[in-house]
Order: C-alpha cells, then structure tokens, then sequence
C-alpha cells in the first residue's frame, strides 16, 4: 500500500484479504504448503494452536514416540540441499529429533516469520462478495485471506472416552496425543494406561523402567509387530546422500510412498516351508515392509492372512512367559492390518516385568473412573497417574470442530452430517477457495508423502487460477460426487470388517464412512493428471467483480 492510500478503515469498500493464502497447522503439511506458496509467489501467512511446530510430532511427545515409517522417506524431499544436510540418526527416529528436523526445516527456509502459534481457530466464514474468508482465532483476531488451506491433520483431536467419573481422577492425566511439554516424572508412580493402540503399545516398554508399578487395560488386543529399528551408520548415510535422486523418485512415484518393494509371489506359490520362511523374514524386516513386501494375497486371501496371523500368535506366546497374559495379547476378534498394526519395541516382553499387568476390559470393564483410581468387575486399583492412550477422532475431527461456513453460510458439519465429501480429498463443494489436504480421503500410504501431492496440486490450483486472472476457486457438485462415491465404493469392496477408526467407528455416533483414500495414491495421481488435461475444469474458477479493487 502506498502512503497516500487511505488505511483499510477508512475506505468505503471492504478492505482486501490481508494475505493470500491462510495456512492452518503448522504440521508437516502445513510447513510445506506454507513453503509452496511464499515460492510460488503468493503472500502467506500460517496459523497454529500450539506453542510451536510439529503439529502431531509437537503434541505427541509421550515417551517412546516415534517414526513408523523410515526418517528419510518421512522427512521432505523439495530441497537436496536439506536431504544432505540433515542426518536422521536412526531408521526410524523418535519425537525429539523429529521436532529438531521441522523447527531446522522451519528456520534453514526462514518461514517461522510467517507463523503464528497459539491460534487456534475458532471460525472460518466464507464472504460471497468479496470471494475470500474471514477467519478468526482464539485471541479474537481476524484474518481475511483470499485462500485458506486447512492442514489441520487427521489424528489432530484427541478422543476420550465417556467414561464415568473421569473427571473425578484426583491424580496425573494425560493423553497421549496431549501431551505436556515439561517431562512427565513417572518414578516411583502406580501408572495405569488405557488403549493398545499404536500410541499405547510405542508408550508402555519405555515408561517401565521408571514406573513402580504399571497396569495396562486393554480392550482389543492388536497384532503388534517389531519396528526393527536401528542407528543409520556412517555407510548408509553415505548411500542415502549418493542416492538421493533414485529415493525421491521411488517415494514420488510408488504407491504408498515407502521404499519398500512390493513382493510378487502369493502364499499359495510357497510350499508350507518356504512360507514360514517368508514370514520369518518379514517378522524380521522393517516396519511397514511386513504389509508392503509381503505376500500378494495377504490382504485379500483370509487364508493367507490367518496364517499369518498364527505365526504371530505363535511368536507372541514365545515372548511371554505368562501363558494367561499371552493369550490375552492375541487377538482373536480381527485380521492382521484389517486395524492399523502397530509397529513395536520390545512391547511383549514388557509383560514379563513383575511390575506390569493387563488387564482385559473384555473380560472385566471398567465400571468407572474413581478419585483414586479405576474400578472395574473386579474391584478398585489406586493410581497416581492416568494414561489416556484412547485414539482420535480421525479424519474430519478437527475441520468440524474450526466453525466453518463456505457459499450462503453453509455448514461444513451440515455439508458433512453422513461423512465427509470431497473431489480429490481437498476441496468441498461450497466452500469456495478453501483447501483441505492431508485432511479425510487423503491418506494411502506413508503421509506426508500423498499430503505432499495435494499440497503441490494445490498450489498449481492456485497458482493456475491466479495466472488467469481467477479469484475463486469451488470443487464442482460432480466432481466432488465421483470421488465421494469412489472412496465409498472401493471401500465397501474389502473384505475386512468395517471395525477400524477410518470407518469413524471408535467415536460413539460417528457416521460409519471411510474416512481414507481407498483409490490410494495411483488413483489420486491418476485424477490429478485428468484435471489437468482438462484445463482445470473440475474447478469453477471465476473473477469476483469487486476484489480486484478491493486486493491488496
Ligand atoms: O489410537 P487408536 P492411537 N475403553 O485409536 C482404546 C498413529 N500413530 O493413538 O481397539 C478402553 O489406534 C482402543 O480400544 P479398541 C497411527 O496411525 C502412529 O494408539 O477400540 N479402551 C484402542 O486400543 C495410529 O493408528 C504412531 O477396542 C478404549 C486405543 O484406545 C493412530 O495414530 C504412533 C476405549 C486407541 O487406539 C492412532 O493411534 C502412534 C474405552 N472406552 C500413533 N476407547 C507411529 O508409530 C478407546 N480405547 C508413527
């Protein structure tokens, strides 16, 4: 603005957008949208609730956090300049240092100026007029911004339970995904975690040490497999920086965005030897390598899963002296991967400590929550800490909770009310200039791999519309409806039972709706190819009359 321009409030007309383009979350997603667009030329500023970056890699620090994807196929790929420089101690990397990585990510491309934490946003409301959004955060603040890119996360809101007298707990609470940013001090303490979901099950082995005693209540037993981690030695980062362009390629192109080679033999190839064989190897091999590299017809031959399942049975009654405890930790209620399988460290064996104790809800439920501790059929154990290792609400969870209203003062929970609609996973029609990536229908795969494709694509919406001259930016009505109903209907073809939090089943009165990209990734290149073949037409760009005026 020119000094002799009046200020925005003395003019008649509605002040322009204070910024371009709005980032909310300052996650791996929202770090590299914010990145995209300041290089794409656009104004950009970035909005964040905690009191820093990571997003999930900020709020879960509980101890044992870590990667279960590898450090270098999770960590950016836009500059080789960062590949090299930044060397990932371990395979798979903890909490600590994967903050370390996005604040050194945030500093070495300067965008910390452009970020703003503390600010949660409490309203994001759409003006037709102007064709931009008003968004307003926790200090009450305003910010009108042209576009807004929710990278707000899927498994960004932690989900407690209703359990009865929760509240009443006189002693420490904590949730995994809220954890504080002071150390947690559990020596000397009677700890209780409840869920043995991937966050429970990373926890468990890393506070034993510490605590005097540790009773873990778990509702559905989980085939936990090894990470098999391990430190990245001086070769191999050799190899990592030689290779660099031959990784990007690989995580750019293949389906799930990991490294790992897809096998091609099916179970039924092998001979019962060779089979075990196999199974040894992938009980052996690094994380998601045991869904990626397995056999063919694991996922869609239940014979091939069960026996699978088996081994793992057989493995888990091998790691467990107590045979009591070890059938406890079997699963028997679902298939391997049919629910998120979590990737541990020295999770079973941390049963065989006399300090640790499970407890099976499905046997005993917790009746409810006392000022001393947890009742359940059994009767009343006193704790001085709780540990709420109990999930997220997934996928939609946070952009329902951000008040939002697009075109005519819809609602996004309205728009949303059976489950989410989206074209591609990032935008919704009705909510003009309003993108949505890494958000529900995203995911296929490693994240921050196929959020980085929507990220991209984002940015070349944006970009294309501003090069021609567009101010608004809508998913049209049956774009939106073809990959809706895609999502739905490749869903409801698997065999596994619709039990998982994709299908929003851990939230009571949740629409039972897959909350994931179940094309994967292929076919979100596929349609990104198609849309711009077609000159971008599945979006309803337009000039808003009065903003080219009004934009600052
Ligand atoms: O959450 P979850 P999470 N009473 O929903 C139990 C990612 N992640 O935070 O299965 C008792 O998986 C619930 O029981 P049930 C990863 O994508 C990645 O652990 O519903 N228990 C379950 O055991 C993961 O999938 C890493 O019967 C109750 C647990 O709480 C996702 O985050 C690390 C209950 C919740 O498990 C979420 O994982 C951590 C109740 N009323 C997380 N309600 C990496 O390694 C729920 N539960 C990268």
């Amino acid at each position: 603005m020119t000094p002799a321009q009046p200020a925005h409030h003395e003019r008649d007309t509605p002040p322009g957008p204070d910024v371009e383009v709005l980032v909310v979350g300052a996650g791996i997603t929202g770090i590299y949208q914010l990145y995209r667009a300041l290089e794409a030329g656009l104004s950009a500023q970035l909005v964040e609730a905690g009191g820093g970056v990571g997003g999930t890699w900020y709020w879960n620090r509980y101890p044992g956090a870590r990667f279960d994807s590898e450090s270098y196929t999770y960590g950016y790929l836009f500059s080789e300049e960062l590949f090299d420089e930044w060397e990932w101690t371990e395979h798979f990397a903890g909490q600590p240092e994967i903050e370390r990585y996005l604040n050194h990510v945030v500093d070495r491309f300067d965008l910390r100026r452009h970020m703003r934490f503390g600010a949660a946003v409490t309203a994001a409301l759409y003006d037709e007029a102007s064709g931009s959004w008003t968004v307003t955060v926790a200090d009450g603040d305003d910010i009108r911004a042209r576009f807004v890119v929710a990278a707000t996360g899927v498994l960004s809101v932690p989900y407690f339970p209703d359990v009865p007298g929760r509240e009443d707990f006189e002693g420490e609470s904590y949730h995994t995904g809220l954890w504080p940013t002071e150390p947690v001090d559990f020596a000397g303490k009677r700890v209780a975690v409840i869920g043995t979901g991937s966050s429970g099950v990373q926890l468990v082995p890393v506070i034993v040490p510490e605590v005097a005693s540790l009773t873990v209540y778990q509702r559905t037993a989980n085939w936990c497999t090894p990470l098999n981690n391990a430190p990245i030695t001086p070769e191999e980062q050799a190899r990592l920086r030689a290779e660099f362009e031959a990784i990007r390629d690989t995580l750019n192109t293949s389906a799930a965005g990991f490294l790992h080679e897809p096998y091609d033999r099916a179970s039924t190839d092998d001979p019962e030897q060779e089979r075990q064989a196999y199974f040894e190897k992938m009980w052996n091999s690094p994380g998601f390598a045991k869904l990626i590299s397995h056999y063919t017809d694991l996922m869609v031959d239940p014979a091939a899963n069960a026996e699978w399942c088996e081994f793992l049975a057989a493995k888990v009654r091998s790691m467990v002296a107590d045979t009591g405890t070890a059938e406890r930790l079997i699963p028997r209620d679902h298939r391997f991967a049919e629910k998120r399988p979590p990737f541990v460290q020295g999770y079973y064996e941390a049963f065989n400590d006399p300090k640790v104790t499970l407890v099976d809800l499905k046997e005993t439920p917790i009746l409810r929550v006392r000022p001393e501790g947890i009742e359940t059929a059994d009767g009343t154990e006193e704790f001085d800490v709780i540990v709420w290792a109990t999930g997220f609400d997934f996928g939609t969870g946070a952009l329902l909770r951000m008040g939002i209203r697009g075109r005519d003062g819809l609602a996004l929970a309205e728009h949303w009310a059976d489950g989410p609609r989206t074209f591609l996973g990032i935008q919704a029609t009705g909510f003009p200039n309003l993108f949505l990536p890494g958000g529900p229908h995203a995911a296929a795969g490693n994240n921050p791999r196929y959020n980085g494709d929507q990220v991209d694509f984002v940015t070349e919406v944006i970009a294309y519309a501003r090069d021609h001259g567009y101010d608004t930016i809508e998913a049209g009505a049956d774009a939106e409806e073809r990959w809706t109903s895609m999502v739905d209907r490749n869903a409801s073809k698997s065999n596994f039972g619709e039990i998982s939090y994709y299908f929003g089943t851990n939230i009571p009165g949740k629409p039972r709706k897959y909350l994931l990209n179940s094309g994967g990734r292929p076919k979100l290149f596929t349609e990104i190819a198609k849309v711009r073949d077609g000159g971008f037409r599945a979006f309803r760009m337009a000039r808003t009359g009065d903003l080219t005026e009004t934009s600052a």
